[in-house]
């Protein structure tokens, strides 16, 4: 079957969810339906070398080995006892089997009582921190609550710069300090700030490090305690932003991202740049974090609250 690529610029401003979901996955699309639908219309019968050819396609189109493996354990289980069949049959079920995958690590948002939810956001240079709080900011604005952004980028000028000019157009508040300043205090700050002024959700924005670097890892850690000292059990949430172009890096990123901070969600960005969205299966199996949100284009309205089912019908809807 042929491919349709949709380009960005030809869909309408107000195009529903799912349509902008499925514009923003199309490449990923190319990359693992695509490939899905190949082999399923092609030579091979339904029987261990059609088994196979899915496995390829599944390994090349970032799905991982672990979630592949596992789902490939599933389909041979399933097509030994018979109980799938027909190639109709092994599609749908891999469909469904995909969106289980994604789906375990479902889990509800933390309640934080009468106090603004706290959610601070770290991730690697240029994974989309930023540009994602400021898309927030607007949809929570817009929702009717009340928002409070904290610049913990204190690190570059044009860090807060650019957060200030999100919060602006989201017409939401920001607590900001001069370049240099502690990040922590920062965010303490801010946390207090939230508290007294009765804010709904505070979102701390902090400069990017690779997981890696020792101390940058301990910044982060001391952010994290003195946001705890602001108010206790914040932040509630830690999410961790990836850029969904990284492919398989994404996993030691959560590796050690998590064992520094204990990170509570996924947050991934730039889908529609990339191929690669394969790799949410693969981050679900081998990390068990919920995926909260995901980008699938650079405008406020392309983060999307992430949704399973809805994800694996856009990658799979022709
Ligand atoms: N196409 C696309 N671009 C995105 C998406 N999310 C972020 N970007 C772009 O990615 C670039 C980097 O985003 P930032 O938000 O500045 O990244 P950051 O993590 O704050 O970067 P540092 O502060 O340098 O660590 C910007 O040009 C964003 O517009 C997305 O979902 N899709
Ligand atoms: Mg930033």
């Amino acid at each position: 079957m042929e491919e349709v690529i949709e380009d960005e610029e030809n869909v309408p401003k107000k195009t529903g969810f799912f349509a902008r979901l499925k514009s923003g996955l199309s490449k990923t699309r190319g990359q693992l339906s695509a490939g899905i639908d190949n082999v399923i219309n092609g030579k091979a019968q339904v029987g261990p070398e059609l088994l196979e050819e899915l496995e390829e396609v599944l390994l090349t189109a970032d799905v991982g080995v672990s979630a592949t493996m596992s789902i490939l354990d599933e389909l041979r289980a399933e097509v030994a006892s018979q109980r799938v069949r027909t190639k109709d049959e092994i599609m749908d079920r891999l469909k469904s089997i995909l969106s289980e995958t994604l789906e375990e690590n479902n889990r509800d948002w933390v309640n934080p009582g009468k106090n603004p939810l706290v959610i601070l956001m770290v991730g690697i240079n240029g994974s989309g921190k930023t540009t994602t709080i400021g898309k927030l900011a607007e949809k929570w604005k817009q929702e009717g609550k009340k928002v409070l952004l904290a610049a913990g980028d204190t690190f570059r000028a044009a860090a807060a710069e650019q957060l200030t000019i999100w919060a602006e157009r989201a017409n939401v508040s920001i607590i900001c300090q001069k370049t240099g300043t502690d990040p922590s205090a920062v965010a303490f700050d801010a946390v207090k700030a939230a508290v007294s002024r009765e804010m709904d959700i505070v979102l701390i924005d902090t400069a990017g490090r690779l997981q890696t670097n020792h101390n940058l890892m301990e910044e982060l850690k001391k952010i994290k305690r003195v946001i705890g000292k602001a108010l206790p059990k914040a932040p509630h949430e830690t999410f961790l932003v990836l850029d969904s172009g990284l492919g398989q890096n994404a996993n030691s990123q959560c590796k050690l991202f998590d064992d520094a901070l204990s990170v509570t969600g996924l947050i991934m960005t730039k889908l529609d740049g990339t191929g690669k969205g394969g790799v949410l299966f693969n981050l679900a199996k081998e990390t068990k974090k919920p995926v909260r949100f995901i980008g699938v284009g650079e405008k406020s309205e392309d983060l999307q609250e992430f949704d399973s089912k809805s994800f694996v019908n856009a990658l799979f809807e022709s």
